[in-house]
């Protein structure tokens, strides 16, 4: 077998200590330790500078900042170092008092000024690491940086060294911030439901890429997910079944406000979406006043699109829309309301046009911006709404007239088209998306006329053909990696041969974490 080698690739500031040789790949090798080298997504700036800062006994936290999730931080870094040398857990002290051999020291700045809430710098000196942001969000995301300068093990939860070790790090001098200010994932949890808890670990594996939106898809023809206590029935029978006629189930509010609060502590902004006024049959089932026939029709565990839409020209139906944003929104502290709006086949334009400039209203009176998918465009739009690009065919000339966009082409970032032919899992409407695809390309050049007004990139994952949590992760492994990658990193350092080694360099990490990921062609998984 032919052997290949690898040259690691340089980051940032071209300098001696990224001069380290041939990596080859063979059978026997221990995954190597982490580097900068690996990190995802790739910083804005990497400075390599010379020398090792050793993490062992007697290392101490520093954390003057009163603010509880800047605790909550120092406390989550105290973790990743027990386990990665063994031993206690490093103390947090308030004040450097120089007694310490080495320490962590956190910085927030809190200055107001700071072009964005989201940058940090990370500089790992000999003696010192200092994390410095103007937010928390910063400084979590400084921590997710050095997470991943730490070897795989450290993901361990239960990790226990017959006797503590050390562990070396290179110096280096990181100044990031993203690229985008919206880095999303989104989860279908209406064609299969998913428990609370699998969708904080979907958090969790999310907010290591720093990813900042989980976009919940919370309604739809097969199910109805989120508890409105004044149209009980919603959840009753609409939330009774799912995609092959399982059993769906739903979230109380109670936890889906718990999700929420999850989510807040990882820096991710929950975005709820309830489809309307097509991918409705869930709604239409468990009340028949929302039906133009007056007839509630069958729960629905098929996976056809578009026979479904609320009756439009019924009063009660904008009543029972305003009812769902209000208790919704009440529940959100995110700034965002997801409305839907695809493949509705039952209604004139005249009629879609009229009903999605009505929801906007709704939508707006309960202190939220309306998110919709691209078919909302032909409508008139406040300049506060938010298109969101899926349809690789849609209307260019509408897109660049909209107010705001995210992108999450099909045919790029779906997670849930096949990555090949050979893929059991997934749909292939919009083709087949290979890792590569699904990184090598331009957000912000693949539209004409619309600089300035892309938020950021979402990749969504439909449920049709996934059924628990395993499902998910081997569509959304490695893609919402490279996709997060594409989200944060500057774009003059947009690079497939690179995106693909830092990409392979996340596999032992993923083993640790127990994430059933693909392991597609193409990539050094080390
Ligand atoms: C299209 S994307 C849909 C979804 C399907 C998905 C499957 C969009 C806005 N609508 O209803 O689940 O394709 O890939």
């Amino acid at each position: 077998m032919k052997r290949v080698a690898i040259w690691t690739v340089c980051i940032g500031l071209v300098t001696t200590a990224c001069a380290r040789g041939p990596r080859a790949k063979g059978p026997q090798r221990t995954p190597p330790a982490a580097t900068w080298n690996d990190i995802m997504p790739l910083p804005a700036s990497v400075e390599p500078r010379s020398g090792r800062f050793t993490l062992g006994a007697g290392i101490v936290i520093v954390s003057s900042a009163t603010d509880p999730a800047v605790s909550r931080i120092a406390g989550q870094i105290a973790e990743l170092v027990r386990r990665t040398v063994g031993g206690s857990r490093p103390g947090i002290v308030s004040s450097n008092d120089e007694q310490s051999s080495t320490r962590i020291v956190l910085v927030l700045t809190n200055d107001p000024s700071a072009a964005d809430s989201e940058s940090y710098d990370l500089t790992v000196a000999e003696k010192e690491i200092t994390m410095r942001a103007s937010s928390a969000a910063g400084l979590f995301y400084a921590m997710q940086t050095f997470r991943q300068m730490l070897p795989y093990w450290c993901e361990y939860e239960a990790v226990s060294f017959p006797q503590p070790r050390t562990f070396s790090i290179d110096t280096v001098h990181i100044a990031d911030r993203p690229r985008f200010a919206w880095r999303g994932a989104m989860l279908d949890v209406a064609r299969h439901f998913f428990a609370v808890e699998e969708v904080k670990r979907y958090i969790d594996l999310l907010a290591l890429y720093k990813i900042n939106r989980l976009h919940l898809h919370l309604a739809d023809d097969q199910g109805w997910r989120i508890e409105i206590k004044s149209w009980p029935e919603l959840t009753k029978r609409g939330g009774s079944t799912e995609v092959g006629g399982g059993p769906g189930g739903f979230y109380t509010q109670e936890q889906y406000a718990d999700l929420v609060a999850y989510a807040v502590q990882h820096f991710i902004t929950i975005v709820p979406e309830i489809d309307m006024p097509g991918h409705t049959n869930a709604g239409l089932s468990s009340y028949a006043e929302l039906n133009c026939s007056g007839r509630a029709p069958e729960p629905y565990t098929g996976t056809e699109v578009g026979f479904s839409a609320l009756c439009v020209e019924r009063d009660v139906t904008y009543r029972f829309i305003d009812d769902v944003v209000r208790e919704i929104a009440a529940v959100t502290p995110g700034a965002y309301f997801h409305a839907g709006g695809d493949e509705v086949k039952t209604l004139t334009p005249e009629q879609y046009k009229q009903f999605i400039e009505r929801v906007q209203t709704i939508v707006q009176s309960h202190g939220k911006q309306m998110i919709g998918w691209d078919e909302i465009a032909s409508a008139k739009l406040l300049p506060s709404s938010i298109v969101q690009h899926w349809r690789p065919d849609a209307s260019r000339e509408q897109l660049a007239a909209s107010p705001h966009l995210i992108l999450s082409p099909a045919n790029r970032v779906y997670l849930d088209m096949k990555y090949d032919e050979a893929t059991a899992l997934g749909l292939h409407w919009a083709g087949y998306v290979s890792q590569r695809q699904a990184y090598d390309w331009d957000p912000a050049g693949s539209l004409e006329g619309t600089a300035g007004k892309i938020l950021g990139i979402e990749a969504p994952l439909w449920s049709e053909t996934v059924a628990n949590m395993r499902d998910v992760e081997y569509l959304a492994f490695p893609r919402v990696a490279l996709v997060a990658d594409l989200g944060w990193a500057p774009a003059s350092q947009h690079n497939w041969s690179k995106a693909r080694l830092r990409l392979g360099g996340q596999s032992s990490r993923w083993t640790a974490l127990g994430v059933n990921f693909y392991r597609g062609p193409d990539i050094e998984w080390r």
